[in-house]
């Protein structure tokens, strides 16, 4: 109900809407919808009421609870299930919780902070109160386990997609799950999965993003950057998870679809990483060469001088 209401709301942005359209809208009484606009105001809406003219949104505070997340969401599946907490260790913990105990495909787990945000290799990941989307999405996709890491590669396709659409702005992608604005880290992908070796129960994407963080930690001050500063406003979080979910549900469709090709494509359009010298560092080793592009299971090529090609299935990228 109050995503409809604010859906409503939204949909007539500076305009007046009366209380009669709202209750034959939301099929209640107008004492109802009285007590709707009450419950916005509480949760931090600024909201003018005039007579006979009816209620119009002044201001939206930046919330990630579901009723935000759904208003005006065009998706089928993805996100139309939300499960929002305040304060969390980990997203992906919770979305492996209530994967194991059933949830359907297309929920989505986010909160407003992280006390143990991760990332790859047990790296932590800054996750501050109120400025971020800290997310995981549920997944029950019909592959192979060996191509679920195909889906990092699609997720950062989609990320790009749906932050150019919110915001445009523009970002890259540094193989294998970077995603940079103007140099920096804008955004971490973590995929995990819940599997036997023949058969995906579930894939675990998280997906971090500095929205509107200006203060960054001293050790990723220099590394990290967020939509807000590279935009110079501040952006409405909701948006942003919203027009995402749009674009990787567009694009997971393909994928069942049509398989990795069309999404490699896509990828590669955005990708810095490719086409230039670059040195990968694996745990065990450092390799420097030119990268020629990724295989059809999102493996790095790299050409080293000598001519040997070299696979890399997961290393730090240095330019
Ligand atoms: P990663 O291993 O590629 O990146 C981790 C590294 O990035 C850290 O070691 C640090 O140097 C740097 N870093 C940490 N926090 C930030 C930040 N906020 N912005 C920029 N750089 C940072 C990337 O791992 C995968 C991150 C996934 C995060 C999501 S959030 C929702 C979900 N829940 C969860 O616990 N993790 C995922």
């Amino acid at each position: 109900m109050r995503s409809k209401l604010l859906q409503m709301l939204n949909d007539h942005q500076g305009e007046f809407v009366s209380g009669e359209a709202i209750s034959n809208y939301l099929g209640c009484s107008r004492t109802a919808v009285w007590k709707h606009i009450e419950e916005l105001r509480k949760a931090g809406y600024k909201l003018e009421a005039a007579p006979r003219k009816g209620y119009r949104i002044i201001h939206q505070p930046n919330l990630l609870t579901e009723s935000e997340i759904k208003a005006g969401l065009a998706t089928n599946y993805l996100g139309k299930h939300v499960h929002y907490e305040k304060s969390v260790k980990s997203t992906q913990e919770i979305a492996h919780r209530i994967s194991r105990d059933g949830a359907i495909e297309g929920t989505i787990v986010v909160a407003d902070e992280q006390v143990a945000g991760k990332g790859r290799l047990g790296r932590p990941w800054f996750s501050p109160i109120g400025t971020g989307i800290w997310m995981s999405l549920i997944l029950r996709p019909k592959i192979p386990p060996q191509q679920a890491p195909q889906l990092t590669l699609l997720t950062a396709v989609a990320v790009i997609r749906g932050i150019k659409a919110a915001t445009d702005l523009q970002c890259d992608i540094k193989w294998p799950n970077d995603i940079l604005l103007n140099g920096r880290k804008l955004v971490g992908i973590l995929t995990e999965m819940q599997a036997d070796p023949d058969q995906i129960h579930s894939v675990i994407i998280g997906i971090g993003i500095n929205v509107n963080e200006t203060d960054f930690p001293e050790e990723i001050k220099e590394i990290a950057t967020s939509l807000k500063i590279e935009k110079e406003e501040e952006i409405n979080r909701a948006t942003v998870i919203k027009s995402i979910l749009e674009q990787f549900e567009e694009l997971y469709e393909l994928f069942l679809n049509e398989g990795f090709i069309p999404i490699k494509k896509l990828w590669e359009s955005n990708a810095i990483t490719i086409g230039r010298n670059i040195t990968a560092r694996t745990t065990t080793n450092s390799i420097h060469g030119f990268a020629q592009g990724i295989t059809e299971d999102g493996v790095l090529l790299l050409k080293d001088e000598k001519g040997e090609i070299h696979k890399i299935y997961s290393a730090d990228i240095e330019f």
